[in-house]
């Protein structure tokens, strides 16, 4: 865009380039990684990562998330908030050009942070672009500027709405459904989990989580005072610790490089259990990298080192001993290095591993000098790290022997186990193996399967305990065996015979595919925890995956489908009535056009999900429409008051009629004082809020608006005397007609008409389908959908593990509760 005026006579292209959004919406591989959950849910991580930014520049002590019931999410910070002003090169505010333009270089980019990410100046336009709508508020000089964009583009320019107290931003977007085409629905675990995380990382940062669309979970609040120290007790929470409390240094150093000065702080805690199996998570800069890097290995060495100088110092190795190796002194280790750096050098753009090598003697010395130390103050917790040391390293013999056998046997008495039903194509690029729960799916699988490529490995449902056993225990179960022998890589680290080799792997899509039940969640968690422990890099390097049966068949005219979930089942059912009706409106006696009822219904669907919300807690969607101000404006607060057995549902239009009402009425919100009190002077009965909610007002007004242009009045959402609409059902004289009191009823009545004459059936378990069904739905790669799995994934299914196979009962009790089907066969 050229500019007249000779004061700002610049030539865009002798600048850095300002390239628009679209690229991202091109290629969102290359930017977020991906369309699936996965994507998704970076999107969150991005736009959290400029908070976490500016907490670690110290301008940020709070992070809220909300996820919205419309599926919409926020996060909200108290930082400095993004720049307004206008930028002297681009004319531009700060803030369009922060969330806007993938310029290279600038004054809105990368510098200005200590410690950073690093995803400042992508992260958050990348999300922009592949949002339905995107907002952000910013306050910042004692005023709130708010802007909006729609798939990337401008929508409201940069404006002042208010006044604001203190300063910070606040992002709220809707992921694109045109993009992310599997799902937009976020979940809440997976966010929680990150919340937690970042948390744990960040002493002193509170972040509150809300999931506005389960109205029975109350906010969770994060907050760690001890930060890594809490993180790795919580890690060890269903394990038994073989020392109270946990080993913990913290380092700083400015260092010079042989290019530039950088700073590092080091934290890093850990802790020993008495299982076999070691934890070490490495983060730089808060971000987790799952590949380790310098900062591990620097640790690692300092580990084997302390501990092999600490027993030859005190004569605790023996003559007769074996040496104690690496491996032997991280069983039972659970670790937390976190590192914070101003200038990370990763090997790749993931950020897995991190290279710089400043790093490998910093934490190396760092953690050598304070090992000792540690030792030499707590000589009792010091030689039972030895001693466990020492039974690892006569384990691990026993194992490689164990090993051994197992690939022996594999060699000779045939070769491969006779339950498995091998495919004919000897190339592993082209076939897959299924791992299928239960003998009779296994027989659907076998028959349906098409042999050239697909191999069926049935096994049964008791599997052992890996994490309790050790590694040659684990090896003499059948189960395990075969499957080992069958995917045919061996296991474990190190080099001996029968360990891993990918170079043998027998089939390059390893699946699982498991009952959608407790049992079959079980068994999936199980064997992804021994691919996890056992066959590390199959994971990594994304050979493993899940198969995902579908929920539902629903057979309409002869014709049977398949759904996923219910999200979908609905989408159908709506989709299907839409076909089947017309839709009149008595006011002027017209037909609404087919295109334009899909529209409706599509507004009229997202402006359910509020009235849900909203009658969850006890108000009405009618009365909430009712109590809108002559401009339009819906209430922002509801707040439902419990007194005796009586209730009341209270509206309140901004907040500080809300704040006004809170003051007036003080022992309904919390203040115990107050309340007694008042109960003493008054005699009056117990009352109290009920529930306190604050209401997407702003977007529902939208939606209200958008029906209003398609002739669907507000003041029609309440039951009228005479019918609105009628909807119409066949032509001519067989002509159903069904007329229709308020708007709700357009969407109840097209749902009831989209059910008709279809069957729907809720699948139980695989062993209820049919070879052909099977094959159709699960199998088949033109139909299937497979979900590859990742460390992240493989990660999460130890932690429930754990908590299901650990020592302790409480835990695993819990779990059982928690997910109280049917346990039969839970093995624990
Ligand atoms: C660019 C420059 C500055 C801050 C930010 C961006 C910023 C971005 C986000 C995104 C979410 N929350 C955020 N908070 C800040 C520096 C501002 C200054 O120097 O005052």
């Amino acid at each position: 865009m050229a500019d007249s005026s000779p004061s700002s006579n610049y030539d865009a292209s002798k600048l850095g380039k300002l390239e628009g959004l679209e690229a991202v919406r091109k290629k969102p591989g290359m930017y977020i990684g991906g369309t699936d959950e996965r994507a998704l849910h970076h999107c969150v991580s991005e736009v959290l990562d400029n908070s976490v930014d500016e907490h670690l520049a110290g301008h940020c002590d709070r992070i809220d998330v909300t996820i919205h019931v419309d599926g919409s999410i926020s996060i909200r910070d108290n930082g400095r908030g993004i720049p307004v002003d206008i930028h002297p090169q681009y004319k531009i505010p700060g803030v369009e050009m922060v969330l806007t333009t993938l310029h290279s270089g600038g004054k809105y980019g990368q510098g200005g942070y200590k410690f950073s990410g690093g995803t400042h100046g992508v992260g958050a336009k990348c999300v922009n672009a592949v949002s339905e709508w995107f907002e952000v508020e910013v306050s910042r000089d004692g005023k709130v500027h708010h802007m909006e964009f729609e798939r990337g583009k401008t929508t409201k320019k940069l404006d002042v709405i208010g006044k604001a107290k203190g300063t910070g931003t606040l992002i709220t977007f809707k992921p694109d459904p045109e993009i992310f085409r599997e799902t937009v629905e976020f979940k809440a675990d997976r966010i929680a989990q990150r919340l937690r995380e970042l948390a744990f990382l960040n002493s002193g940062l509170e972040i509150v989580f809300t999931d506005e669309r389960q109205t029975d979970h109350p906010p969770e609040n994060f907050y760690y005072k001890d930060g890594v120290e809490e993180f790795v007790r919580q890690l060890n929470k269903s394990k038994t610790v073989i020392h109270p409390k946990p080993f913990s240094i913290r380092k700083e150093s400015r260092m010079v490089t042989p290019d530039k000065e950088v700073e590092i702080h080091l934290e890093l805690v850990a802790q020993y259990n008495d299982s076999y199996n070691d934890q070490v998570l490495c983060y730089t800069n808060t971000i987790h990298n799952p590949d380790g890097g310098a900062h591990l290995s620097g640790f690692r060495s300092a580990l084997t080192r302390a501990i092999n100088q600490y027993a030859k110092a005190n004569s605790l190795l023996k003559d007769k001993d074996p040496q104690i190796t690496g491996d032997d002194v991280r069983e039972g280790l659970t670790a937390v290095v976190s590192v914070k750096h101003s200038d990370p050098k990763f090997e790749s753009q993931t950020k897995v591993k991190l290279i710089s090598p400043e790093v490998d003697s910093f934490v190396g010395s760092a953690s050598y000098e304070g090992l000792m130390n540690y030792f030499d103050d707590n000589p009792a917790v010091a030689k039972k790290i030895v001693d466990k040391g020492l039974n690892a390293a006569r384990a691990r013999e026993a194992a490689r022997k164990a090993r051994e056998a197992v690939r022996k046997s594999a060699l000779s008495g045939g070769g491969l186990p006779g339950k498995l039903a091998d495919c004919s194509d000897r190339d592993p690029a082209n076939t897959e193996l299924y791992i299928v729960e239960g003998d009779s799916a296994g027989g659907s699988a076998k028959q349906g399967r098409d042999r050239k490529f697909q191999a069926i490995l049935p096994i049964r449902g008791k599997l052992i305990n890996v994490e309790k056993a050790r590694l040659d225990k684990v090896l003499q179960n059948n189960e395990i065996r075969t499957m080992i022998t069958a995917i045919g890589t061996g296991i474990g680290g190190g080099e001996g015979e029968g360990a891993f080799k990918l170079e043998n792997l027998r089939y390059h899509k390893v699946i699982i595919m498991t009952d959608a039940d407790v049992d079959g969640s079980h068994i999936r968690t199980l064997l992804l925890t021994f691919f996890y422990r056992q066959m590390t890099q199959l994971i990594r390097d994304g050979y493993v995956y899940i198969a995902q049966p579908p929920l539902y068949s629903i057979t309409r005219k002869k014709r049977t489908d398949y759904v996923d979930d219910d999200i979908q089942l609905n989408r159908i059912l709506l989709q299907n009535g839409t076909e089947e009706v017309r839709l009149k409106n008595l006011s002027d006696g017209r037909e609404v056009p087919p295109k334009q009822l899909e529209e409706i219904l599509g507004l009229l669907e997202t402006l359910d999900k509020h009235a849900t919300y909203i009658r969850r807690q006890g108000g009405d969607f009618a009365d909430y429409v009712d109590q809108r101000s002559a401009d339009g404006t819906l209430p922002q607060h509801l707040v439902k008051v419990r007194e005796g057995n009586a209730e009341s549902v209270h509206y309140f239009p901004s907040n500080e009629a809300f704040e006004q009402f809170k003051a007036a009425n003080p022992d309904l919100f919390g203040d115990t004082e107050a309340k007694e009190k008042l109960e003493k002077a008054k005699g009056q009965s117990r009352r109290a809020a009920h529930a306190d909610l604050h209401l997407e007002s702003r977007a529902i007004a939208e939606l209200l608006g958008r029906l209003a242009k398609k002739g669907l009045a507000v003041e029609h959402y309440a039951a009228q005397d005479q019918p609105l609409f009628e909807l119409i059902e066949g032509e001519g004289d067989k002509a159903m007609i069904k007329p229709l009191f308020s708007i709700p009823e357009i969407l109840e009545g097209v749902k009831a008409v989209g059910k008709k004459g279809i069957q729907i059936y809720r699948f139980k378990g695989l062993g209820e389908m049919d070879a052909k069904e099977l094959f159709e739905t699960t199998m088949d790669p033109k139909r299937r959908k497979l979900l590859r799995i990742d460390l992240t994934d493989a990660v999460e299914a130890e932690e429930m593990f754990t908590r299901l196979m650990g020592d302790e009962v409480e835990p695993r009790r819990q779990f059982i509760e928690d997910n109280a089907l049917n346990v039969r066969n839970l093995d624990v």
